[in-house]
């Protein structure tokens, strides 16, 4: 099994709710307002590893939640904070919304990033209090957050892919090139995943990735085609491996052209990669013969390497050649996108629209920031209510679309009388 695109939930911790607790003690009456405020709850964090090869993992775990703000309580305790969960992917990792909208590229070992922040605490009654109002019997709900779908998907990233038709010799080439230890074995689809290895060539290092699973139709998800040509994106630099000997009754210059081709339908941008040719099991009869043909059509346009690799020779060649053109490239960048992010900012913007002849409802980041501080039963919090309707423009905005006494104000899920 090799995961590398999986769907998955996540949600971070709702904001503990604040305490609306009346300090009482002996002897003490109306000792004034001491419910202290919420816990703000934990984050979502996801962070990128090279300890992780692939998404395997979330086979077995789909559901992520941070904890939940502990509610404030009396004598202004505060709740405790929601832990936070920090989800580990392997470096490469790609996240998205649902709608495939790039979230964050986990590029480079140790990357965080925070996906979801946990909801805010609601403050405790003790801020609530005014000159006119001691004893404020309200407190404010903390931020309940919502869960959200996300999308990883693992994009490899390696200097060097190493691509070719099944058993032409790819892990074995991994092997005798780095420190690698690919499973090897004489049928097709022997490896199952992108392989990592990390080549030495003096005081410099590169990572090769073998790429399995290419045949002809892969780039319309043949075999186990398209998932792996997702892996071949983020790389520098292309070694096609060809068995020159052709012993399995192949062509190895049909089948060079034949991967290319999927490879290129797959994305036409990959043309720029770079391609270096391995012309491998040259050991092997008819190897000579086919090495030349091959040779007459493609030398000009490739740099092309004959290997026995299984006794390694031609391993010093290809490591050098390899080295040396990656030298003249760019280095690898992350991929250029925008961000998203998948909460809203808060915003506390207000719109009004008139339903019919004297019905006004206000709607907007402010209503959904009121409505869950306040408790309406209450009728120290709907005077609360009230004046933050007033104090941000709301009520004048009302009388200016034409609101008077008797209209009706729907906010949120409550409905008043406009009383001027
Ligand atoms: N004679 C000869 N056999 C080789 C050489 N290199 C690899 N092989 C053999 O070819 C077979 C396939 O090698 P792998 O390295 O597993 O090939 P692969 O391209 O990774 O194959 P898949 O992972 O199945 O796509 C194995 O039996 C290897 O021992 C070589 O230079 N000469
Ligand atoms: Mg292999």
């Amino acid at each position: 099994m090799f995961i590398d695109k999986v769907k998955i939930y996540i949600k971070s911790g709702n904001g503990g709710n604040g305490s609306a607790s009346l300090h009482t003690e002996k002897y003490v009456n109306n000792g004034g307002p001491d419910g202290g405020d919420g816990g703000k709850g934990g984050d979502i964090i996801f962070v990128a590893t090279s300890a992780e090869n692939t998404l395997n993992q979330f086979h077995y775990q789909k559901h992520f939640r941070a904890g939940d703000g502990e509610n404030g309580g009396r004598q202004r305790s505060f709740g405790k904070q929601g832990a936070d969960v920090v989800i580990k992917v392997p470096v490469g990792t790609v996240i998205k919304n649902s709608d495939g909208d790039i979230i964050a590229d986990m590029y480079e070992d140790g990357r965080r990033e925070v996906v979801l922040r946990g909801g805010n605490g609601g403050r405790g009654n003790w801020h609530f209090k005014t000159s006119r109002r001691q004893s404020p019997s309200f407190a404010e709900h903390g931020v309940k957050t919502a869960e959200y779908e996300v999308i990883l998907e693992l994009k490899t990233i390696a200097d060097v892919g190493l691509v070719g038709f099944p058993n032409v010799g790819k892990s074995t080439l991994l092997s005798a090139v780095s420190d690698a230890k690919p499973k090897i074995a004489n049928y097709h689809f022997t490896t199952l995943s992108p392989n990592l290895g990390v080549v030495k060539y003096y005081d410099t290092t590169f990572v090769m990735a073998d790429i399995p699973g290419l045949i002809e139709g892969a780039s319309d998800g043949a075999g186990l085609g398209l998932s792996f040509l997702r892996h071949i994106e983020r790389t520098r630099l292309l070694v096609h491996v060809l068995d020159i000997s052709g012993s399995e009754e192949r062509d190895p210059v049909s089948d060079f052209e034949l991967i290319n081709n999927e490879i290129y339908s797959y994305d036409a941008d990959l043309k720029k990669l770079p391609m270096i040719v391995v012309a491998n099991k040259m050991d092997m009869p008819d190897a000579e013969v086919n090495l030349k043909r091959f040779c007459d059509k493609y030398g000009d346009k490739y740099t092309v390497i004959p290997m026995t690799t299984v006794i390694h020779e031609g391993v010093d060649e290809l490591i050098e050649a390899v080295a040396k053109t990656l030298e003249t490239l760019p280095p690898a960048q992350p991929m250029a996108f925008t961000p998203v992010k998948l909460q809203k900012e808060a915003d506390d913007g207000f719109a009004i629209d008139i339903l019919s002849d004297n019905v006004y409802e206000v709607t907007g980041g402010l209503v959904d920031e009121l409505c869950r501080k306040v408790n309406l039963d209450d009728y120290d919090s709907f005077r609360y209510f009230q004046k933050v309707l007033r104090d941000k423009g709301v009520i004048a905005a009302l009388r200016k679309q034409g609101a008077s006494d008797g209209s009706t104000v729907i906010v949120g899920d409550i409905e008043f009388e406009f009383i001027d």
